[in-house]
């Protein structure tokens, strides 16, 4: 089933919208701008801004952060047409992911579209994040399987994940996996650990090609970093990363 028509399954606003760009802008590529400061992840995002549907930060790795900072990128947001996708992975109490998401120095929901967390501590992660998020038309990813090396995510914890978002439809718009779970075309699938090569990293990355997450694993967004970061012309790189996920997209529509 083609983006487009996926959406009209989704009952969170945001997918909808963000299923409707990937159709419209014809990128199914999520850059992971995983740099230290910030006016490199700026020039970053203005650069690769064009050929991507997410932006997906780590914003406390970032040395000289200020909230000046988050508004420039919801610029260069709107400028290109992409999502932000904050990579936070909540994974406290309720109460406590609460004080995170919307407090501390970030105020991560002013300007995230999208976050994710685990499913380790139960529902209660969900609620405590969906009630500021859906007020501010935000979007929940759960993580259900992780990309790395001997990570405790099986299958059971996957299907319990999947579970546990079936009761949030209205605020869960899918997963951080390696594979789809269901067979409901709402869930949008997020697969990190993807580089044109396959292989692996030092300290336990493992990847995949593009067309082996989308095509045979059945994902739907490829999540790619240092395969772009670490490239001599970034901006080349990540279209032949744009090029070879749509191309898997449409071998399967
Ligand atoms: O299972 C996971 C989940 C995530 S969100 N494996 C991951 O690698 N990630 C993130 O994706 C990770 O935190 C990093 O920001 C990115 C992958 O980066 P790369 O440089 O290995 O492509």
């Amino acid at each position: 089933m083609q983006f487009s028509e996926r959406a009209s399954f989704c009952k969170n606003f945001l997918a909808k919208q963000l299923l409707t760009l990937m159709d419209e802008k014809k990128t199914n590529l999520a850059f992971s701008v995983d740099v230290t400061n910030c006016q490199s992840l700026l020039e970053l995002a203005d650069l690769i801004g064009p050929e991507i549907c997410v932006l997906k930060t780590h914003i406390d790795i970032l040395n000289d952060f200020t909230i000046d900072f988050t508004k420039k990128l919801v610029h260069l947001a709107k400028k290109h047409h992409f999502l932000i996708f904050e990579d936070r992975k909540f994974a406290d109490i309720g109460n406590t992911v609460k004080q995170q998401y919307q407090g501390g120095m970030y105020r991560i929901a002013d300007w995230a579209d999208i976050v994710n967390a685990h499913s380790i501590s139960g529902p209660g992660v969900i609620e405590a994040l969906m009630y500021p998020g859906l007020t501010k038309q935000r979007g929940l990813l759960m993580l259900a399987e992780m990309s790395s090396k001997n990570n405790l995510t099986d299958a059971i914890y996957a299907q319990k994940t999947l579970e546990m978002a079936e009761q949030f439809p209205e605020f869960v718009i899918g997963f951080i996996s390696q594979r789809k779970l269901s067979n409901n075309p709402n869930w949008i699938y997020f697969s990190p650990g993807i580089q044109l090569d396959p292989g692996k990293d030092e300290l336990g990355q493992q990847y995949v090609t593009p067309h082996t997450a989308i095509t045979h694993h059945q994902t739907d967004i490829i999540i790619v970093g240092r395969g772009i970061l670490q490239a001599d012309d970034p901006l080349a790189e990540a279209k032949k990363y744009r090029e070879a996920g749509w191309k898997a997209y449409l071998s399967t529509n």
